[in-house]
């Protein structure tokens, strides 16, 4: 333990612990554009700059590590005057279209001219002028409202292992964008917009498909359709002012309803029937002897690192769809010839935490399964929670709605999915049955929880030892898929059966679509919603999903059958 002193308050902290994080403890906030507790401090902006006793220099707090006995001054006249001149120095820089901008009302910077009583700015401007790239379906970039706080590369670099993003030209004209002046479309990009969900202000932002929506809305040939995932009822409530992990499925339901939308569906009633597909197909492949491990295959952004990097994988991806893709299918589908709607009179949206989601609902022609366009537009949460405040609802005041029928009702398992380690758990809950055709008496997997990058379990089902791994944000699947490489190429055993990547650290839960500030305690709590909402529910299992009994009997016979290949899997390309 060091002890210290912050603004004369003293306090013990762990060795190693920088000023800003001590500080932080304090309850005392510096303010910064370039840190971010998910990624590695480099002192870049320089607005954390804080005072020691005794010393001439004014260390910047974040890359410097308390030391014993040292007294830091934080906040006082002088350090508010810097702050201020760096702000309004990042400001001369800076186009002035906060109006316009993706990141009104959220922007750190905007906050900090706010804060500061920034009326006018006593520099010259000089606003770099840079075409936006709108390349991907999935994020856009503004170089010119690039503040070069580097969180962008550092979380494409550090925690996604991508590389789509770098620091390019040196000093004043660094700029962050793909190498050698390609699009982003053009780069190794996964559009999983980790980038767009660190960034400070309005750099790289969610592509906005709200006006999209409102337009099938406003059309009265069309019967709008929408599906909510699993990690949206956890996050969407943290721009009302709710805490991280609150549950609001029957209010985002409510809401949905308010703003016109026809049909109300869950993503989560297609993550049991994935569940179904991928579980058949495991159990196809363990006892006929296919090819292992299973590797799950519902984020889009690990479908497309997968495809441009490790396309000699592609055996082992599940060939299940998604289920937002699942659902889309069955919309224009099963729900359109029981409603006797026409598919082509059918708009299907989904509301998901992901930027990918947009680009996978056209990443192959099986997305087209239905013979239309099976989901035609992805709303992120976000873009969500801005419809929700542009149409005067007051979401805190809404009674809790139910989904509409028959693919609107799920179990636990289908919840989960939206934290790392759900599927897997969600996979195991029913992997006994699909095998035995007997119930299990475990239904939680502890062991496959938490946040570790990597985990490994062995679960003994029937006698039989299953070894699973996770792993979660891009960075940490190498390893594993080394692991599994060497075993495959020297012939042996594959060391797991089943694994489960998802590409966003903690899940969907943490997507890049979600609302910001998503930090690991962020990401903890949503991931204890999401269990919460598992252990309220009265059906845990996918399999005991009535309306999944249902569809099958009706509609798509036995899992894996040919109406269900055809409808609810895809192919991959190298
Ligand atoms: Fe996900 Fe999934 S869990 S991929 O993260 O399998 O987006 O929430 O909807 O499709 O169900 C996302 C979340 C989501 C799919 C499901
Ligand atoms: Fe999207 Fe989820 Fe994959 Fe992140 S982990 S890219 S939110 S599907």
């Amino acid at each position: 333990k060091i002890h210290i002193k912050i603004n004369q308050i003293p306090m013990e902290v762990e060795k190693g612990t920088s000023v800003l994080v001590a500080a932080k403890k304090a309850g005392i906030h510096i303010p910064t554009l370039c840190a971010h507790p998910d990624l590695t401090p480099w002192g870049a902006c320089g607005l954390c700059v804080v005072k020691v006793e005794g010393m001439p220099k004014l260390p910047r707090a974040c890359v410097t590590e308390v030391s014993e006995g040292a007294s830091y001054i934080t906040h006082d006249p002088e350090l508010n005057k810097i702050r201020r001149t760096i702000v309004e120095m990042i400001l001369s820089n800076h186009p002035n279209e906060c109006l316009t901008c993706g990141r009104s009302g959220s922007c750190e910077l905007q906050t900090l001219a706010a804060n500061f009583s920034i009326r006018e700015v006593p520099f010259e401007s000089n606003v770099t002028e840079h075409p936006k790239d709108e390349s991907t379906l999935s994020i856009v970039l503004d170089p010119r409202k690039c503040i070069k706080c580097g969180r962008c590369v550092l979380v494409c670099q550090q925690l996604q292992d991508v590389w789509a993003l770098e620091f390019i030209g040196r000093g004043d004209h660094t700029e962050m964008m793909p190498a050698a002046g390609a699009l982003l479309s053009e780069s190794p990009c996964i559009k999983c917009g980790q980038c767009s969900a660190h960034c400070p202000v309005g750099a790289i932002y969610e592509r906005d498909d709200t006006k999209k929506l409102l337009d099938a809305i406003l059309d009265p040939e069309l019967h709008v359709a929408v599906q909510i995932a699993p990690a949206v009822r956890v996050a969407i409530g943290e721009a009302f002012g709710l805490e991280p992990g609150t549950i609001t499925t029957g209010k985002i339901y409510a809401a949905l309803r308010r703003i016109g939308v026809d049909a109300i569906f869950d993503t989560n009633f297609s993550a049991d029937l994935t569940i179904m597909e991928e579980g058949t197909e495991f159990v196809d492949r363990l006892t006929k002897g296919g090819v292992l491990p299973l590797i799950t295959s519902c984020c889009p952004s690990w479908v497309d690192y997968m495809e441009k990097y490790c396309a000699d994988m592609i055996p082992n991806f599940s060939t299940a769809k998604s289920p937002m893709m699942m659902q889309g299918a069955l919309t224009k589908t099963y729900y359109a010839d029981k409603k006797e709607i026409p598919k082509e009179k059918i708009f299907s949206a989904a509301i998901m935490p992901c930027t990918s989601k947009k680009f996978e609902i056209v990443r192959h022609k099986d997305m087209y399964a239905s013979g239309q366009q099976d989901v035609d537009v992805v709303l992120t949460t976000r873009e969500l929670a801005r419809l929700i405040k542009q149409s005067g609802i007051d979401f805190l005041s809404l009674p809790d709605e139910g989904a509409d029928s028959p693919i609107g009702a799920y179990t636990g398992a289908g919840t989960i999915f939206g934290a790392t380690g759900g599927v897997m758990e969600a996979a195991l809950r029913t992997g006994y049955f699909l095998v035995t055709g007997s119930e299990y008496e475990k239904i939680t997997f502890e062991e496959v929880r938490g946040m570790d990058g990597i985990r490994t379990a062995s679960i003994h089902i029937d006698g039989k030892e299953l070894r699973v791994a996770i792993a979660h944000g891009v960075a940490n699947v190498r390893d594993l898929l080394n692991e599994i490489r060497q075993a495959r190429d020297e012939g042996k055993e594959p060391p797991y059966h089943f694994v489960e990547v998802m590409a966003c650290r903690g899940g969907c839960i943490a997507g890049g679509g979600q609302p910001y500030n998503t930090t690991d305690e962020v990401r903890n709590a949503r991931i204890a919603g999401m269990y919460a909402d598992d252990q309220q529910s009265e059906i845990r299992c996918s399999h005991k999903n009535p309306f999944i009994e249902e569809i099958y009997k009706e509609f798509l016979e036995t899992p894996g059958s040919g109406k269900a290949h055809e409808l609810l899997h895809t192919h991959y390309q190298h």
